[in-house]
């Protein structure tokens, strides 16, 4: 078991343009963050990861690199992230960039230049197939892919009158990996990063660099062709491995990569400590589960036992010689609170549990900026008050050019969309929340919920689920076998409760740390458990708060929890 500061850490994930404006054009920007550092040193987080700031023209909030070496202008300049670095280091915090090199822009240089003739030297740094001829004489491109932002994932090109891939947004053109010259391209945007001293990246769609040929996808379902056809390529782990063998391994920094299609059998050799790739991966496994067969825009419930095993499933698959990420929302999928929460009635001890949830699992939890307040979805009424390239081009292709009900459609938004995660930060309750100035039109409109929920509000609290993120963060902080003992759910068969020891083990083996219970009641119901056979509960250690009185006693063998309560003890011996 090696013990590290990026296994020990918890981390904080910034998206930028919706944290904190302070030029007054309505979006977030970097002074904005310097201006927040105390209120994320205050919650206990270790680690920033910070969305994309480099220049780009925003087809995708950033996700659409222009400039690797260049600040968006919207958010600021280098000297002001060079202050950010500063600020977040002498706060003792840590920085992760977001390298986003599966694609870049197609206003970036490299592009521009490629697409200008078909024999110039960065023709190469994409993906450039002629079309197809159909028997109707018509011209087709090169293949059947689809796009994760719909529509064909080829564009033609009138220029050379060939098409480039682009699997996401027709402006997010794929990079050709095969290409040494591109690879080395990465590779210094990566040293430069860390020269400055930026303490690691989050890799973004990184299972997608190498590309399987180019046959048609047999699947129907998008998430099939992501899996078997996108995602793993046969030179992925070959190029992550030269990146940390030229770069990464000679800073003292941590990665993790993200992923869509990493699947348990492949997931571990991203991890494996022994390869030299990376150090985590977000795997998606409860992030998909409750799409349908039509995708993201078809939602369907949670399936509670699934999302147990899940954990459990993922935790078993990192724990043998790697290492293991823990979330519940991020900028691209819906409010944790929402989505496996109740954002209603028990909305404060639903917040609560997840965040028990996410601190006392093996591996490094990442929460999402408005999580700790307990931010929630957003439902706006018309699709007009959207921003997000993903939820519009399915609407485009579903509602305006198909059958799909706009109404109907946008009951699925507001379930799925990421707009629902990058409304502004709730900062307090004045117009516009603290976000911008009063008088400022913000890029997105703000949650509603502003008024009641918001960190002014919550920091004068002490039953607030801030004080409570505060509190949790500690506590795994001051336990270091949460962090690294075995996770044994002993309720994965029931429907309301998630239950689990976390005994003083590493893969079987005694590892010195204390042995904990954590017992999750994830319903709106009353519950009640048997602890496993031998079980003892010794000292009462966290709650969210519901006070049962079962804490206050000599704990029997079986416990009544709550709806939504959680409960954490030591166990004997
Ligand atoms: O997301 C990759 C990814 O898997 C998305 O397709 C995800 O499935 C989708 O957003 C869910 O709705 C990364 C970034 O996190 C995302 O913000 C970018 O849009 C995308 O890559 C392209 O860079």
């Amino acid at each position: 078991m090696n013990q590290t500061w990026w296994k020990e850490a918890v981390v904080y994930q910034i998206y930028p343009r919706s944290f904190q404006d302070t030029t007054g054009n309505g979006v977030g920007d970097i002074r904005g963050i310097i201006q927040r550092l105390d209120h994320v040193k205050a919650l206990g987080v270790d680690v920033i990861w910070l969305s994309p700031v480099y220049e780009s023209p925003n087809d995708d909030n950033g996700y659409d690199i222009a400039d690797y070496r260049a600040i968006m202008a919207e958010f600021g300049t280098m000297a002001d992230f060079d202050e950010l670095l500063d600020g977040i280091h002498t706060r003792g915090m840590k920085l992760i960039m977001d390298l986003v090199a599966n694609h870049t822009s197609d206003e970036h240089a490299w592009f521009e230049k490629s697409r200008a003739s078909k024999d110039n030297d960065k023709r190469d740094y994409y993906i450039w197939k002629p079309g197809v001829k159909g028997p109707d004489g018509v011209m087709h491109p090169p293949n059947n892919w689809g796009s994760f932002f719909s529509g064909p994932a080829w564009e033609f090109d009138a220029t050379s009158g060939e098409y480039y891939l682009h699997l996401f947004t027709r402006k997010q053109p794929d990079l050709n990996w095969e290409n040494p010259a591109v690879r080395k391209e990465i590779a210094d945007v990566v040293e430069f990063w860390l020269e400055k001293g930026v303490d690691g990246f989050r890799m973004d769609v990184i299972s997608l660099i190498s590309k399987r040929g180019y046959e048609n996808t047999p699947y129907k379902e998008f998430n099939d062709t992501i899996t078997n056809v996108y995602a793993n390529g046969p030179r992925v782990h070959e190029f992550l491995q030269e990146l940390y063998t030229n770069v990464i391994s000679k800073y003292d920094v941590m990665t993790v990569g993200e992923g869509p299609g990493i699947d348990l059998e492949e997931g571990p050799k991203y991890v494996n400590e022994d390869r030299g790739e990376l150090n985590m991966i977000f795997h998606f496994g409860h992030m998909f589960m409750d799409q349908g067969p039509g995708g993201k825009f078809d939602p369907i419930p949670i399936d509670f036992r699934r999302f147990k095993e899940v954990f459990v499933e993922w935790d078993q698959a990192m724990s043998k010689g790697g290492w293991n990420s823990v979330f519940l929302s991020n900028h691209d999928f819906p409010r944790a609170v929402s989505r496996f929460g109740n954002d209603g009635p028990h909305w404060n001890t639903s917040a609560k549990l997840l965040a028990t949830l996410l601190m006392t699992m093996r591996g490094t939890p990442y929460v999402y900026q408005g999580e700790e307040i307990g931010m929630k979805n957003v439902a706006f009424d018309s699709i007009d008050a959207y921003r997000d390239v993903e939820t519009l081009n399915a609407y485009s292709e579903q509602v305006l050019d198909g059958t799909r009900d706009p109404d109907e459609f946008l009951r699925a938004v507001h379930i799925m969309g990421r707009d629902n995660v990058r409304t502004p930060m709730q900062w307090d309750a004045s117009p516009h929340a603290g976000f911008c100035a009063e008088d400022v039109e913000p890029w997105i409109q703000l949650n509603p919920s502003y008024t009641h929920i918001n960190v002014t509000a919550q920091e004068e609290d002490p039953d607030s689920i801030f004080a409570f993120y505060k509190k949790a963060i500690a506590f795994r902080k001051a336990h270091k076998g949460l962090v690294y003992n075995d996770l044994d759910v002993w309720t994965l068969e029931d429907d309301q409760l998630f239950c689990y020891l976390r005994p003083g083990t590493t893969n079987g083996a005694k590892n010195g740390f204390q042995s904990y219970a954590v017992l999750l009641n994830m319903s709106d119901r009353p519950a009640v458990t048997t602890l496993p056979e031998g079980v003892i509960l010794s000292e009462f250690l966290l709650s969210n708060g519901l006070g049962s009185s079962a804490m206050q006693k000599p704990p029997s063998s079986s416990l009544e929890l709550q709806p939504w309560e959680a409960q954490v003890w030591t166990t004997k011996p």
